[in-house]
């Protein structure tokens, strides 16, 4: 039987000279594909030698590195589940999510190993290893003491590669997850409609604990045997100098953003490129032209999710259309995605609605929580993203807005009800509100509106201090305004429409 263990579609990959360079960082170590080969059999032997459950869950909170490349790569490997974590997450994040997912192994950067072992011991977790973006930890040491060779586990496409959490609609996280079928197929999708080439090289700029960093750009060049260009944190300068060496970059819009106001982005120092991509929150319309007239690239915007992974793009090639700004392109061939309006009924083309989609790149559910994940689905199997958009007359698809309550700020999402549970817990609150409002370098940004409960004194900033020890960075409104009322409709809901209008100047 065919083993359809996505990391033995990637290894079939890597290119006849093992001995060339695969990855090449901005702290300037090289690694050759031999050395992906190796490392990556050091450390599935490890994660095997521990006779962890099928199905364990390894959950890995570390700074970026290419050591932590290699980790995800062993555990797809060793046929265990991966789940990564943003490295902003705080304790009381980090503990939500090892308790809901019960890892086996628990791996993070040595600076946070008390805490967090703390709390995996008492999950139940029995490994704690340690990782650091310096190659140092005890997962390293570890694995030093293993043997090279190993032979990919079995794995069949049903079979869970990825954990990713994600808050979807409402409520409190949710773990999304993903199989080997799902990441293989839109990989190989992605490959054939970006036109992945030989000699094409990545410059990987993006966190590795999500889908755009982890799967879209990761399994881009490995599927292609591609060199990547690593940047352990996203520097403009760095990344265009190194485009003289590369051909594919991938973003959010932030990056593009931050790009722009380099002088040295222009038609020469892009001319060896030949792909940007954009997506995880909405691109501009006007850094599409920007980028445009400065390099004369047209950005390649697609749209995608932690449950989907990606599910339309633009065209790359010019006979398949063009590259329209303001859309996110067409479905992704095998994938079917329809705007349903709120009667149930598919609506007729050009008209606003809610975005379903279907297909192989569609997760298998919820982890562990069976009715959140049939609600999230209609009755003939397609999944609500929460997105509202349209499909015009020539198959763009526009997203318009969202049916869920989030903010994309910077590529990260913030989930309002989380941010104010944590407000209104604290003392002299009575009520709160997170809405986005548009920011020039992120995009989108959060802040607060609260009042006071009667005869309390509360002050803006203290709030927002008070939520910066607690939640991960870019969870944190950027302003919180005390005021003595919020604007309702009849039925008493507050209308976050209109706090949105009254502060979308404040950074504009
Ligand atoms: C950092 N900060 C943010 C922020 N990132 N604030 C709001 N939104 C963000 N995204 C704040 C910090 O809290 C801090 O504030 C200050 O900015 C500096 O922090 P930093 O860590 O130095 O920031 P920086 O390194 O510049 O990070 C910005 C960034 C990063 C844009 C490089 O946010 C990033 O890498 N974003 C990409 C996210 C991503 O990969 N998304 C893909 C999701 S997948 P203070 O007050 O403490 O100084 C997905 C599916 C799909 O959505 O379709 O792809
Ligand atoms: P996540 O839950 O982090 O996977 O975020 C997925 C959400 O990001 C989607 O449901 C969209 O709302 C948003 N998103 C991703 N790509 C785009 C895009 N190109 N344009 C607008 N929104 C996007």
């Amino acid at each position: 039987m065919k083993n359809e263990n996505l990391f033995a579609a990637l290894r079939a990959a890597f290119p006849q000279s093992i001995d060339a360079a695969a990855v090449e960082t901005d702290a300037g170590l090289h690694y050759s594909w031999r050395d992906l080969e190796r490392a990556t059999a050091m450390i599935a032997n490890l994660l095997a030698g521990l006779n962890l459950p099928e199905g364990s869950r390894i959950a890995v909170q570390v700074e970026k590195s290419v050591e932590a490349m290699m980790l995800y790569l062993a555990t797809l490997r060793a046929g265990y589940v991966f789940l990564p974590l943003n490295t902003a997450y705080q304790s009381a994040e980090i503990e939500y999510f090892i308790g809901n997912a019960e890892p086996a192994v628990v791996v993070c950067s040595g600076k946070n190993f008390g805490w967090v072992s703390k709390i995996a011991f008492k999950a139940g977790t029995r490994h704690v290893f340690t990782l650091n973006d310096d190659r140092t930890g005890s997962l390293l040491d570890r694995a030093a003491h293993c043997g090279d060779r190993h032979e990919i586990a079995h794995r069949a496409p049903d079979d869970l590669a990825a954990i990713l959490y994600t808050s979807g609609t409402t409520g409190r996280s949710k773990g999304a997850m993903l199989t080997h079928g799902n990441l293989l197929s839109n990989a190989r999708v992605l490959k054939d409609y970006w036109g992945w080439k030989p000699g094409d090289v990545l410059i990987h700029a993006l966190p590795i604990f999500h889908v755009h960093g982890l799967f879209v750009a990761l399994h881009g060049a490995l599927l292609n045997g591609s060199k990547i260009i690593w940047m352990a944190k996203f520097d403009p300068k760095f990344a265009i100098e190194k485009m003289a060496e590369a051909t594919v970059f991938m973003g959010v819009p932030t990056l593009y953003v931050r790009m722009l106001g380099e002088p040295s982005l222009n038609r020469e120092s892009t001319k060896h490129m030949r792909l940007f991509v954009s997506g995880s929150a909405p691109l501009l319309l006007e850094t599409f032209t920007a980028w445009q007239e400065r390099t004369g690239h047209t950005l390649l915007e697609r749209y995608g999710m932690s449950e989907t992974i990606m599910l339309t793009s633009n065209p790359y090639e010019a006979k398949g259309g063009e590259r329209r700004g303001g859309t996110v392109g067409f479905p992704l061939p095998g994938v079917g995605v329809r705007v349903r309006g709120d009667d149930g009924n598919n609506l007729p083309t050009g008209e606003i609605g809610a975005i379903e989609v279907k297909g192989p790149n569609v997760f298998k559910g919820y982890w562990r929580m069976p009715e959140k994940t049939q609600e999230e689905f209609t009755a003939d199997g397609w999944f609500k993203t929460g997105d509202v958009g349209k499909i015009d007359e020539r198959g763009y698809v526009t997203i318009v807005g969202r049916s869920k309550d989030l903010i994309i700020s910077g590529g990260y999402n913030v989930y309002p009800a989380e941010i104010e549970g944590y407000i209104n817990d604290m003392p002299g609150v009575a009520e709160s509100a997170l809405v986005g409002v548009p920011h020039p370098d992120f995009g989108e940004v959060g802040i607060a509106v609260v009042i006071a409960k009667p005869g309390a004194t509360i002050d803006g900033d203290q709030i927002v201090a008070q939520l910066k020890a607690q939640l991960a960075n870019f969870k944190i409104p950027k302003r919180c305004f005390v005021v003595s009322e919020l604007p309702r409709n009849t039925m008493g809901k507050v209308q976050k429409n209109l706090l949105r209008e009254q502060h979308k100047q404040l950074y504009t």
